[in-house]
């Protein structure tokens, strides 16, 4: 097949799972097309089967903000043309469902049928979506997409509900390269003593990451466990975080790694993840932990219980209750058989979302798309 694939190309949990979605699908041989404002982090445009479409906005003076998605909707009919695409796979509803619709009703103009295949993912729906400044816009794409999947049941339900939509929404949970996280020999000795614990979070420093939370989640476990926080990703409340740290005396046992690609490698070195965010439709960045076998502990809102199973690949807690969250990771963290095992659970959990089990559901579902044109 020949498939245009839209997302952001930043630092996200969506942008990361379109692109690991379009290099699995360039290696079963479909030509997979990226359709977007930047080149997405992880894309290895090197690979056979895999081509980049770069969206150009310009700059006009006229313009207090500039139309991006009018830019969008035209590279998508320039890409479908051009390269004689099938379909359309959009990943965040806001704007590239609505690009999306507008690019179709373009083509249909001139005698093309593309479906469109919309994969929501989180804040467009929880957060951003349910605004009334763009409330009608995405129900209406999403009514419009010919295909609606959702990461979660957890999304799922959220979608029904905030949006009243009656289309049906498949759940095809986000996946996890497992080959990646099957690397020998982690040298803890690079980052910490013998004998001291590493705990990890990942994130976009969001305010609804609470990352302050994972400081003070921190500060509990180290006053009693000999350990050491290291933390990945950037974003608006990185330094709320960092200075809380000092305020609290963490500064030597708090590192920052900022963007680092070596998150596997991190992984493999910790011992427990913290991700005590308030909303999560999936928590994808929990996957990764519990395929490097880490037990993770985070809340219980949205899709993570889907993901983390409480008592049993870690432990979900009420969002802001940083001493239930420390008194659970001070146990995993001090009772070696409890660690052991929670270890071996987030690495059979983690197995069932294995990208040779999801990557058929999505082929199926172009297929299915495909064949429903008019
Ligand atoms: O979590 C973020 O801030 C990034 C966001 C995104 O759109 O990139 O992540 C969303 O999509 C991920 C991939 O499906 C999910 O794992 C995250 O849970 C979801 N984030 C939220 O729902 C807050």
């Amino acid at each position: 097949m020949k498939i245009g694939i839209v997302c952001y190309p930043t630092f996200g949990g969506s942008g990361v799972l379109a692109t690991e979605l379009g290099h699995a699908l360039a290696k079963e041989g479909h030509g997979v097309h990226f359709i977007t404002y930047d080149q997405p982090v992880r894309l290895d445009l090197l690979e056979p089967n895999i081509y980049y479409h770069e969206v150009n906005v310009h700059d006009y003076p006229l313009f207090d903000y500039q139309p991006y998605e009018l830019a969008l909707s035209s590279q998508m009919v320039e890409t479908v043309v051009a390269h004689n695409l099938e379909l359309l796979h959009v990943h965040y509803a806001i704007p590239h469902a609505y690009a999306a619709y507008m690019a179709k009703q373009i083509l249909k103009d001139r005698g093309i049928d593309i479906p469109i295949i919309t994969t929501l993912h989180g804040t467009d729906i929880t957060l951003v979506g349910k605004n009334p400044s763009y409330r009608p816009a995405v129900k209406f794409s999403i009514e419009h997409s010919d295909i609606v999947t959702s990461v979660s049941e957890s999304l799922r339900s959220d979608t029904i509900q905030f949006f009243n939509v009656s289309k049906k929404i498949h759940v095809i949970p986000n996946f996890i390269d497992l080959s990646l996280y099957d690397g020998e020999g982690c040298d803890k000795g690079q980052i910490a003593d013998e004998g001291c614990c590493i705990v990890t979070h990942i994130s976009n420093f969001r305010p609804l990451k609470r990352t302050k939370d994972v400081i003070k989640i921190f500060h509990g476990i180290r006053q009693k466990v000999n350990s050491r926080l290291i933390l990945i990703g950037d974003g608006p409340e990185r330094n709320k975080a960092l200075d809380l740290a000092k305020s609290l005396g963490l500064e030597h046992d708090v590192r920052y790694l900022g963007r680092t690609s070596e998150v596997e490698r991190i992984l493999c070195m910790s011992d427990l993840f913290l991700l005590p965010s308030a909303s999560e439709s999936f928590g994808l960045a929990a996957l990764e932990a519990m395929a490097a076998r880490v037990p993770v502990i985070s809340t219980n809102s949205g899709g993570l219980p889907e993901v983390n199973i409480d008592g049993e690949t870690g432990f979900l807690c009420n969002v802001g209750d940083v001493t239930s969250m420390a008194d659970h990771a001070i146990d995993i963290l001090t009772n070696t058989e409890l660690r052991v095992k929670m270890k071996k659970a987030a690495r059979r959990h983690a197995e069932s979302f294995k990208l040779s089990d999801i990557l058929p559901q999505y082929e199926a579902l172009y297929e299915q798309a495909i064949g429903h044109k008019l």
